[in-house]
């Protein structure tokens, strides 16, 4: 039987150079999603002198800041922290469309992986549901996520 090739990512982040890009709005939650970013990339071998932490006003800009950082040759990934909470007028959708095209585009122009930790959701109480409690915390689910396409793209 041939040997079927399988390429995956491990999980060690030693070495590398991390940009994380964290909006103020809502810094409430998006300070938690920061917390669980660094938490879980130190616990992984991330020395902490190699993390870089940019805030932005709010979601709309972090686009244009990754895109930056990716252009810069100076890290390896990137994780786009923020939160987009449903108002009463359509506010909300150009906000967060906007910023989740963009990062997208972003990644695909640079080649440069970015963690999706951009929280869109109806009320605070889901979005602290997804800061830290009840339904896990996101930025730890963007790190891991930008980590292991990290290590993935190094062996293709
Ligand atoms: N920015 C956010 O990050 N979250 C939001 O919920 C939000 N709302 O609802 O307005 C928001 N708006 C600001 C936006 O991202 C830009 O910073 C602003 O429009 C200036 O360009």
């Amino acid at each position: 039987m041939l040997r079927i090739r399988t390429i995956e990512g491990q999980l060690s982040a030693g070495g590398l150079k991390i940009a994380l890009v964290a909006s103020r709005f809502n810094d409430i939650i998006v300070d938690r999603l920061i917390g669980g970013a660094v938490d879980y990339l130190t616990r992984h071998g991330l020395e902490r002198e190699n993390i870089c932490i940019v805030r932005v006003p709010g979601a709309f800009e972090l686009p244009l800041v990754c895109r930056k950082l990716a252009g810069s040759g100076s890290y390896n990934g990137i994780v786009a922290l923020g939160t987009v909470i449903r108002g009463a007028t359509p506010h909300f959708d150009f906000v967060a469309n906007e910023a989740a095209k963009g990062l997208a585009q972003v990644c695909l122009d640079t080649g440069v992986p970015i963690g999706f930790g951009l929280l869109t959701t109806d009320s605070l109480e889901q979005a602290v549901e997804r800061a830290g409690s009840k339904a896990g915390n996101k930025g730890v689910d963007a790190a891991a996520a930008m980590l292991e396409t990290i290590r993935v793209l190094e062996q293709i």
